[in-house]
């Protein structure tokens, strides 16, 4: 029977020991919902009318996509009523919010909880301990987004959703605990001090809650990868103080973006009897680190060009109530890009990022959204660094951190524009911020993040961190991909004559693609998914032979959503590696080619398998088109249907086949070969070959449409991918434009062809947004038959009136037509008309100008019978 007992006490031990002391569950769903304000959320006025939801949740997911001006940005309520499980006698209860924007305020049973949390991107806790009853305990959340002078960010290039978008958590700890409700819900504080390749030193600080009587200690027990117990260690503890424990370890396994090999710390606070009041676990990194002005990163001593990107934690349709599956999946996206780095932007992001860096080896910067402008006053300042403090403290224990941020473009609103008190406020706002980080964390470097000339900067007194980065578009808003290189030395060097002694990130370069958008005749700003690749391969070369560009971040991974950006997709910034969607676009592939070390080969433009082109073959059965392959072998062998067209060695991991493809199928194979390892990527083309004379025998003329004042073809992709083709110059025999010019960006700045109106009542804006201004005519020499021809027209923020007159073989169609008048501006209008063509004449569309100018956007024309 004794034996009986022990038997049972023991099993009882084995389970409470393996039990988690700590209850951690998410409270996620079944919360009631309500956009507006309310005096009193839990009355039962059933005049509001709750939504139920579950978290992560914003509730600006549609209307930062609509044609309508702004968002909600304002008060809202979340409640649900729960009973609190009873883990342990005496618990203590806490709420934590990974993020909520921007200020939150939490009410049970009726009363406020703690203070208001200020700022929308950092986790913040609650102790709701004292605020609970027995039995069921009624939870309101009111969350605000509104724009408010006191909290940053004021102004930026994404959108501020609103709403509980992270996940909650419910912690219930015993009385004795590790801190929950602080600045930085973390109370678990890890330095390597000193890391080496035969010993690590490891600094754990400790924050406990504990009475003044009785005896507790902290443990401290490092496993390996294995889960194996490598080390441990007690320290004592005293009533108010936080506890100390180091750690040594021999010969201890690195971590660094080639191997993450990450330990994991259980921290315990036990009694003399060994009981454990308190268990919370972090994952280790042991490596050191250093940045040096000439030479680059140094990682555990070996140089490490940091290459990668800038995210944001969006996805289209869901604002930034983005899953963890999300988040997790995008870390894996980049690793499998080859990068080693990640600047995590604007602001802190959610658990699930930094996790990912650490087990995938990705080094990782992280800033505060302090964008475009600060929050000039006291109180503005205050919060600024609070939400710093909360930043630090929240994520000190990732390995993947070299870097704290204290900013992005500060100066994009002009200091000298909003008076001295501003740029008071504004210089110190920087001071004290840059201050801070060296106060909470001496392990990393200090960072911040300009876009300004550094003279200008200089001028006004901001140049305080250890590292500095640039955002720079050459080759996008400003100059030519031919001057990329020249710019970014000229700017490098600028930079270290004022700050010699700071390394310099490339913090921000790209531009913008639209998967919609294809040319082989690429311009800037003109959207194209190749103009992109091509302003990716300039930088590219440029940043990797330049030691003195320690890092560089693409901006962006993923294209992401913009209330009110006016690009190709409006409400979208397109400059994505991935689309919003998170699917490829060419350019990742060029990435993976330059910097994955596995043999790696791909057909760049593969996502792109329904073409068109005009025959151009003697017997008119093909059309020679550029197709482009990346690769890290030496060279690249393709074959279409079958048939080699012979090997081509890459250059800068780019090889481009011209490629003659036929009517209908044609599968492109191509063959390479790394490290003794055989490569090959397949794609399935679908071609339309549009016969170079459409009276001919050849390919009889069935259906053509052009995307006029434009190089680019459009794919509708939400149209069965209906293809336009580009404009081109009329040629007998075929078809083309007759007079007129493109139609070009009104900015200097961008000199590029159309504009970047948002078309209204149409999502196929590229066509609109591109014309042939002052056409005279446009021609298909087609035989004879009856036709659908489709004219495709848009008045674009004009401001003289302009009415032309269209004919059809000299026949008027549409007379003294004003779209201004008719449709309003920049509305998309298609009409479609029947042609009937008699007497060999062909089609001839003519643009006569009544007032002001003519114009075409688009035409399409259809052989009905
Ligand atoms: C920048 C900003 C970033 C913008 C980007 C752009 O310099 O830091 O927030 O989204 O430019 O696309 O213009
Ligand atoms: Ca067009």
């Amino acid at each position: 029977m004794q034996n009986f007992i022990k038997l049972v006490l023991f099993l009882c031990c084995i389970t409470s020991y393996s039990q988690q002391v700590r209850h951690i569950e998410t409270i996620n769903e079944a919360w009631h919902f309500y956009k507006g304000s309310i005096e009193d959320p839990f009355s039962n006025n059933n005049k509001i009318s709750w939504e139920k939801v579950t978290i992560p949740h914003s509730w600006n997911t549609r209307d930062i996509l609509d044609d309508e001006k702004g968002y909600y940005r304002g008060e809202a309520w979340y409640k649900k009523t729960m009973t609190i499980p009873q883990i342990h006698e005496n618990q203590q209860v806490f709420l934590m919010f990974e993020a909520a924007n921007q200020v939150t305020s939490l009410y049970i049973n009726g009363k406020p909880v703690g203070e208001n949390h200020i700022g929308g991107y950092t986790t913040f806790a609650r102790d709701i301990t004292s605020a609970l009853k027995a039995g069921r305990n009624e939870i309101a959340v009111k969350v605000d987004n509104a724009h408010n002078d006191e909290i940053v960010p004021h102004s930026a290039d994404f959108s501020f959703y609103g709403g509980i978008y992270r996940d909650i958590q419910l912690i219930i700890t015993k009385p004795v605990h590790f801190e929950v409700a602080n600045l930085g819900a973390n109370a678990i504080f890890v330095r390597t001090p000193e890391v080496s390749e035969t010993s690590a030193k490891i600094s754990v600080q400790s924050k406990l809650i504990r009475p003044n009587k009785g005896t507790y200690y902290i443990k401290q027990s490092l496993f390996d990868a294995d889960n194996k117990l490598v080390k441990e260690a007690k320290s004592k503890t005293s009533f108010q103080k936080d506890a100390h424990t180091s750690l040594i370890l021999v010969n201890p396994n690195l971590w660094s973006p080639d191997r993450p090999y990450l330990y994991k710390l259980v921290s315990e606070i036990v009694d003399r009897k060994g009981h454990v009041y308190d268990r919370v676990e972090n994952s280790i990194g042991l490596r050191w680190f250093s940045f040096d002005v000439k030479k680059g990163f140094f990682i555990n001593g070996k140089a490490t060009k940091l290459i990668g990107t800038n995210r944001h934690q969006d996805f289209l349709g869901k604002a930034n109530a983005v899953s963890d599956e999300i988040h997790r999946n995008d870390i894996k996206l980049l690793k499998d890009m080859g990068s080693n780095f990640l600047r995590i932007a604007h602001y802190p992001q959610d658990p699930a990022i930094l996790e990912m860096c650490d087990k995938l080896g990705l080094v990782a910067t992280l800033e505060i959204p302090f964008v475009n402008k600060a929050a000039a006053n006291e109180a503005g300042k205050q919060n600024t660094v609070n939400m710093l403090k909360e930043a630090i403290r929240f994520n000190y224990n990732h390995p993947a951190i070299v870097a704290w941020n204290l900013g992005n473009e500060t100066t994009m609103k002009a200091p000298d524009s909003f008076g001295d008190d501003y740029i008071k406020h504004f210089v110190s706002t920087h001071e004290v911020l840059a201050k801070t980080i060296k106060e909470e964390d001496k392990t990393r470097y200090s960072y911040s993040v300009f876009f300004r000339e550094p003279a200008y900067q200089d001028r006004l007194g901001i140049r305080f961190t250890e590292i500095v980065g640039y955002n720079k578009y050459y080759g996008w808003y400003v100059e030519e991909l031919e001057d990329i290189d020249k710019n970014l030395r000229d700017l490098v060097a600028r930079s270290l004559e004022l700050d010699p002694d700071k390394p310099f990130i490339l913090s921000e370069y790209g531009g913008g693609a639209d998967p919609r958008l294809r040319s082989f005749n690429p311009t800037r700003f003109d959207f194209s998914i190749d103009y992109q690749f091509l302003l990716h391969k300039y930088y590219m070369k440029t940043i990797l032979d330049m030691p003195e560009i320690v890092g560089a971040n693409v901006w962006n991974y993923a294209d992401f959503q913009v209330e009110h950006r006016k690009d190709a997709v409006p409400h979208i910034n397109s400059k994505g590696l991935v689309s919003a969607t998170r699917e490829k676009k060419d350019v990742y592939y060029l990435y993976q080619a330059l910097l994955k070390k596995a043999p790696f080969l791909a057909i760049a433009s593969k996502s792109w398998n329904k073409r068109s082109g005009i025959a151009d073959s003697k017997n008119g059965t093909s059309a020679t088109q550029p197709l482009t392959v990346v690769g890290n072998g030496n060279d690249v062998e393709l074959f279409l249907n079958g048939t080699s067209l012979g090997k081509q060695g890459f250059e800068f991991s780019t090889a481009t086949f011209e490629v003659p493809f036929v009517d209908g199928q044609n599968l492109i194979e191509v063959i390479s070969e790394k490290d003794g390892k055989q490569l090959k990527d397949v794609a399935f083309i679908d071609f339309n070959l549009i016969p170079k004379h459409f009276k001919g025998n050849t390919n009889p003329f069935e259906e053509i449409a052009i995307n006029v004042g434009s190089y680019c073809y459009f794919i509708e992709s939400n149209n069965m991918d209906y293809l336009w083709m580009p404009d081109k110059a009329y040629e007998p025999g075929g078809f083309g434009y007759l007079g007129g010019e493109f139609l070009k960006h009104p900015s200097k700045r961008r000199n590029a062809i159309g504009t970047d109106v948002s078309v209204k009542g149409t999502e196929n804006d590229p066509i609109y947004q591109t014309q042939r201004i002052g056409i005279e005519g446009y021609k298909f020499d087609v035989p004879n038959g009856t036709y659908e021809l489709s004219l495709l027209l848009a008045e674009l923020k004009t401001k003289n009136d302009n009415v032309m007159d269209i004919f059809v073989n000299d026949i008027a169609l549409w007379t003294n037509l004003n779209l201004k008048e008719e449709y309003g501006n920049d509305r998309g209008v298609a009409k479609r008309f029947l042609i009937t063509v008699e007497d060999n004449k062909g089609i001839s569309v003519g643009f006569k100008a009544v007032e002001g100018e003519t114009r075409l956007s688009g035409i399409k024309l259809r052989r009905v019978n």
